[in-house]
C-alpha cells in the first residue's frame, strides 16, 4: 500500500472509539490488587467484551503479574493489544478476498445494519479495483429498496439488473445469467432484512441459495453478513440466531465510527470464529475498508 493510502486507512480507522479512555491512566499506576481488577473488569464489561472474555483477560492478566510483578501501565497496554490479535486467529488471510470470476456474494443482515449501504460501497470498491460489477435488487419486500440500490449503483458507476420478478430467486438467478452472458466479475445481491423470528423470509434466503447452485454450483461464493456494531450484545444474539439456519462465511462490521464499542468485533472471533472482512467507518462511498486488525487493535488505544 502506497504511504498516502495508508494514511487514508489510519485516518479512517482513527474514529473509531477508544477502548479505555482516560480511565487506564488510573489503572496500573501502582500494584496490580483486587481493587484494580474489579475497575478493569467494569472497563471490560462496557465495551461489550461479555463475561467469558472478561474472564479470560482477568486470569490472563493475573498470571502474566505473577511472572512480571514489576509491569507498568505500557506493559500492560503490550500485553492487552497481544492478547486482543490473538484472537483473530484469521487474520493473516489477505483481504479484500479474491472471487473467481462470475462470482455471487449475497448481503444479509437484519433491518437496518447497512447493506445496501455496503453493497454500494463494496461495488465502489471492487469497480475501482478494475472490476466489472452488477448489482441485484433481492430485496423485494420493501417497495423502495430497488430505488435505493439503483441511487448506490449509479454513484458508484456499476450496473444494475433489471428484473421484473417479484421473488428474490428470480432476481438473483437473472443476476446471474447476466452476469455469465456478459462476462461481468461479480455479482452483489442485496436481500431483504430480516430478523430470525421471521421464519418466511429465510425460508426465502434458503430458496435464494438453492436457486442460485442450479446455475452455479458453488454459488454463492460469500454470504456476507453486516453486523451493526452499535447494536453491540443484541447483534451478536441476532448473528448467532442467523447462522443457525444460513451459511455465513464473512462479517461487515458497520458504523464503527460512532459509539459502537470494539469488543463486539473481538466476541465476534472468540465465539464464532467468522472472519470480519470489511469495516465501515461513516457513511459515504468509500468508508468502507477491508478490514485490518492490526490498524484495528491500535485504534483501540
Ligand atoms: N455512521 C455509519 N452509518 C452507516 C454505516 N453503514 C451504514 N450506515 C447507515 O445505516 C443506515 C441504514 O443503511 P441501509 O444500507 O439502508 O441498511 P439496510 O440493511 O439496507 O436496511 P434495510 O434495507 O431497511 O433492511 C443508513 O442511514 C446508512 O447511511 C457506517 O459504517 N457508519
Ligand atoms: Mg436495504
Amino acid at each position: 500500500m502506497s504511504p498516502f493510502l495508508f494514511s487514508l486507512v489510519k485516518d479512517k480507522y482513527q474514529k473509531i472509539k477508544k477502548f479505555f479512555s482516560f480511565s487506564l491512566t488510573q489503572l496500573f499506576s501502582t500494584k496490580l490488587d483486587a481493587d484494580q481488577l474489579e475497575r478493569l473488569e467494569e472497563l471490560l464489561y462496557m465495551q461489550d467484551l461479555g463475561g467469558a472474555l472478561v474472564e479470560e483477560i482477568l486470569n490472563e492478566i493475573q498470571i502474566f503479574y505473577k511472572k512480571h510483578p514489576n509491569s507498568t501501565q505500557e506493559d500492560f497496554i503490550v500485553w492487552m493489544k497481544k492478547f486482543m490479535l490473538s484472537l483473530f486467529h484469521l487474520k493473516l488471510e489477505p483481504l479484500p478476498r479474491q472471487y473467481p470470476k462470475g462470482a455471487l456474494v449475497l448481503v444479509v443482515g437484519v433491518n437496518g445494519s447497512g447493506k445496501t449501504t455496503t453493497i454500494g460501497r463494496l461495488a465502489n470498491y471492487y469497480k475501482n479495483d478494475g472490476k466489472k460489477v452488477l448489482v441485484a435488487p433481492g430485496d423485494t419486500y420493501r417497495a423502495a429498496a430497488k430505488e435505493q440500490l439503483s441511487i448506490w449503483a449509479q454513484r458508484a458507476g456499476v450496473s444494475m439488473v433489471e428484473s421484473p420478478s417479484k421473488d428474490p430467486s428470480g432476481v438473483i438467478y437473472e443476476a446471474l445469467q447476466k452476469g455469465k452472458n456478459e462476462n461481468f466479475d461479480l455479482i452483489i445481491a442485496d436481500t431483504a432484512g430480516r430478523l430470525d423470528a421471521r421464519v418466511e423470509l429465510m425460508r426465502e434466503l434458503e430458496k435464494v441459495i438453492r436457486t442460485a447452485k442450479k446455475l452455479e454450483p458453488l454459488a454463492p461464493h460469500e454470504v456476507l453478513y453486516i453486523l451493526d456494531a452499535t447494536l453491540g450484545q443484541n447483534g451478536l444474539d441476532q448473528l448467532k440466531a442467523f447462522i443457525q439456519v444460513c451459511p455465513v462465511s464473512g462479517i461487515c462490521l458497520t458504523k464503527m465510527d460512532g459509539t459502537a464499542k470494539g469488543g463486539v468485533a473481538l466476541r465476534v472471533q472468540k465465539e464464532l470464529k467468522i472472519p470480519i472482512l470489511w469495516i465501515g467507518l461513516g457513511e459515504g462511498l468509500d468508508d468502507l475498508q477491508p478490514f485490518d486488525a492490526n490498524h484495528f487493535v491500535e485504534s483501540l488505544f
